[in-house]
């Protein structure tokens, strides 16, 4: 689903470009689930607490191949007050990992600007944008939780108080990019004004929840992909758009923790 609104004194249809993005959502069902993923995704683009859409496409295709199945990254939250705090956590996951003070600057700076629909892919080493539609990004789709999957995610979740779809859509997109081997680490800002947690993303460190990454009120947001040097950004993006996956088993779900047991014990 995709919502948007033409900016002022522009008539809505007459072209996708200088379209204000609302709010957007994917997901992979069984064909009896459709009609009632419609009305769910219909509410979703009008009720946006980013403004009244005049443009709202629905789009269902069928799937040819068999889904390939994933586990889901182990989530936990850092204990984190200020946007300034958050990023600096997140610079410093983003730096253990071998990327650049260059390409993740450049990522948090392409967040903050917001305004894109889809994540920007930068490189982890020079920080250069690599995807070919800068304005759009990358739209990740055709990824879903299997049933069994997501009560067990569900109910691990409700223990910390995290059961929320925001937290599982943003977990299952993330699971989906990180299990590409060429993603170093993923970076998300919503855009929605009232929604401050953010995530980074990454095999290592798992799903790894950032409070108040931004001011209340901001309506800028996004996503960032840092991707290896050298990356065939081409098969990335038919992975990303176009590869049926879904998540099949779910790992630990933890608490809070202290941005330094985060760093030096990743796997708890
Ligand atoms: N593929 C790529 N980029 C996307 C996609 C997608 N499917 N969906 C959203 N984005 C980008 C786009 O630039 C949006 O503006 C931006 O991400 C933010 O999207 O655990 O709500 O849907 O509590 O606003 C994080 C949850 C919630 C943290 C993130 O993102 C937590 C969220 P939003
Ligand atoms: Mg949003």
């Amino acid at each position: 689903m995709r919502a948007a609104k033409s900016p002022r004194g522009v008539p809505p249809n007459t072209s996708h470009q200088g379209d204000i993005h609302i709010s957007g959502a994917e997901g992979l069902y069984p064909l009896s689930a459709i009609p009632a993923v419609i009305r769910k995704y219909w509410d979703r683009a009008l009720k946006h607490p980013r403004g009244e859409p005049d443009k709202v496409v629905i789009t269902a295709e069928a799937i040819k191949r068999k889904p390939r199945r994933i586990p889901a990254l182990p989530v936990s939250t850092v204990i984190s007050r200020t946007p300034e705090e958050g990023k600096a956590f997140a610079m410093d996951i983003l730096l253990s990992l071998g990327i650049t003070a260059k390409a993740a600057r450049e990522g948090y700076a392409t967040i903050r600007k917001g305004g894109m629909r889809g994540a920007a892919i930068i490189s982890g080493e020079k920080g250069i944008r690599l995807e070919p539609d800068r304005r759009r990004g990358v739209r990740v789709s055709r990824l879903g939780i299997a049933p069994e999957a997501s009560k067990l995610l569900a109910s691990r979740l409700s223990r910390h108080r995290i059961n929320t779809s925001p937290v599982k859509e943003a977990l299952v997109l993330a699971s989906k990019v990180i299990a590409h081997g060429e993603v170093i680490a993923d970076l998300c800002i919503s855009d929605d004004p009232d929604y401050t947690t953010g995530y980074v993303a990454t095999k290592k460190f798992g799903y790894v929840r950032i409070p108040h990454l931004k001011e209340r009120g901001c309506s800028a947001g996004g996503r960032v992909y840092f991707v290896r040097e050298g990356c065939d950004v081409n098969a990335l993006m038919v992975y990303l758009e176009t590869t049926p996956v879904v998540i099949g088993t779910v790992s630990h779900c933890s608490g809070t923790r202290s941005p330094y047991e985060i760093l030096n014990s990743p796997d708890r």
